[in-house]
């Protein structure tokens, strides 16, 4: 029995399905999880020594890779002062200061500990702004595990072949209306239909929890233009994208300005940290300006205020945004060549350095052409890799993310592996 063996074995007697988050269990691809022992720049060691090359990154927030000596500089020196106050403190404020400086929709901005309580926060806003109760949401898109957002659900949710989550009670998931993602009459039949009770449509910025896929020309468009005519907001779910794809956001490429935006991942340097944010107006509807409530104990921590602030800084202090799409470059002309080589027609998309590959040919627009890909041939590829020492996501629906600690050296033996892993 190997270490990770018995980790697991004993985690499964005390935690459900051995995991603290689903995506961590095998399921999707069968096998048992490995324990990681630690983590530095692109390169995980399990609890058996094994050394992996990481596409995983936290699920996102690895950007400048594992623990990176900015951010353990700076956790090291905040927690020398304190790790919790409960009460104001100076990095939050700074923080803050940096969000909206960044994102030029965001006019204030309040901090919360994850991507979930991000969302979960902008819905209840954006209900108590509009007085209104109906959301839209995407089929396939995955904003964390709020309830009323755990309806046609992507990630784990999908992953593990529950949507739609037992414990929504009926009548909250009757709140949420679904469709097809770059689906323009779907989605104006649905405003035609519900205009007057929608307080918001929520969507990510790019869809990445199916997969990964793209907007058609035009279709964030019409969103903005149908929640503009009808009094809707937009929710703009940037936590897998913000501050990881430009420095202003995914909203920043195309130049557009939501209502209210949801982050995490990046902006927490791999600490709990997300935070959610937009116009004045919307924002100071919440406590204690206003009525709708909102709190946190840790809301605002400054370990981990310090550790995002750090990796923000350095980001920006290198343009890490160029730097990731040269590596995202490097890595797609790899891949493109290795299934050349293997003689795969699959379809692998990329933005910046976040990817994904299909295991399938066609398009890719919705969760519904995602679904059609060969998830048996993904499960193999992804063993035949794990096996070699490269550490995809475990599950055909994650999207991959490429941080600045993998070196051209590590692309190139990637591909090699990868290439190894499609003919085995
Ligand atoms: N939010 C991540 C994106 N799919 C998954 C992380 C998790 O659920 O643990």
């Amino acid at each position: 029995m190997t270490k990770s063996q018995q980790l697991f074995a004993e985690a499964r007697r005390y935690i459900p399905g051995g995991v603290n988050s689903p995506v961590r269990a095998f399921r999707g691809v069968g096998g048992e999880p490995f324990f990681v022992e630690s983590a530095k720049g692109c390169k995980l060691r399990d609890a058996d020594g094994r050394e992996l090359i990481d596409y995983v990154g936290t699920w996102g927030p690895a950007i400048l890779g594992h623990a990176p000596q900015v951010v353990l500089d700076a956790v090291a020196a905040a927690a020398q002062k304190g790790v919790s106050f409960g009460t104001p403190n100076p990095y939050e404020v700074e923080m803050a200061r940096t969000i909206c400086e960044w994102v030029p929709s965001i006019e204030k901005v309040r901090m919360v500990n994850s991507g979930t309580e991000a969302t979960m926060s902008c819905i209840r806003l954006a209900r108590g702004f509009t007085g209104r109760s109906k959301i839209v949401k995407f089929n396939g898109c995955y904003h964390g595990h709020v309830d009323s957002l755990l309806v046609k659900a992507g990630s784990g949710a999908l992953t593990h072949g529950h949507p739609d989550s037992a414990g929504v009670p009926a009548e909250f998931a009757a709140l949420t209306l679904t469709l097809d993602y770059n689906d323009p009459d779907a989605l104006k039949s649905i405003v035609a239909a519900h205009g007057g009770e929608i307080a918001a449509v929520i969507v990510e910025a790019i869809p990445a929890n199916a997969g990964l896929y793209f907007p058609r020309p035009g279709f964030y468009e019409l969103i903005w233009k149908l929640c503009a005519d009808h009094g809707a907001l937009v929710i703009f779910d940037e936590v897998m994208t913000g501050f990881r794809l430009a420095k202003g956001g995914y909203q920043s490429i195309i130049g557009m300005k939501p209502d209210l935006t949801a982050l995490g991942k990046v902006i927490g340097g791999g600490l709990p940290v997300g935070a959610f944010g937009g116009r004045r107006e919307i924002m100071d509807q919440l406590s204690p300006d206003g009525p709708v409530y909102q709190a946190g104990t840790l809301s605002g921590n400054p370990l981990a205020m310090a550790a995002g602030l750090a990796q923000l800084r350095e980001l920006d202090r290198i343009n890490g945004w160029a730097k990731l799409e040269e590596l995202g470059a490097a890595f797609e002309s790899t891949v493109r060549a290795g299934l050349k080589r293997a003689g795969r027609d699959y379809n692998f998309r990329r933005i910046g350095s976040m990817f994904c590959t299909y295991f399938m040919g066609g398009e890719i627009w919705n969760l519904a052409d995602a679904q059609a890909s060969d998830k048996a041939a993904f499960a193999r590829f992804f063993h035949a890799c794990l096996d070699r020492g490269v550490y995809f996501a475990p599950s055909q629906f994650e999207a991959g993310f490429i941080s600045l600690a993998h070196t051209a050296a590590d692309i190139e033996k990637t591909g090699e592996i990868a290439v190894a892993a499609l003919t085995a």
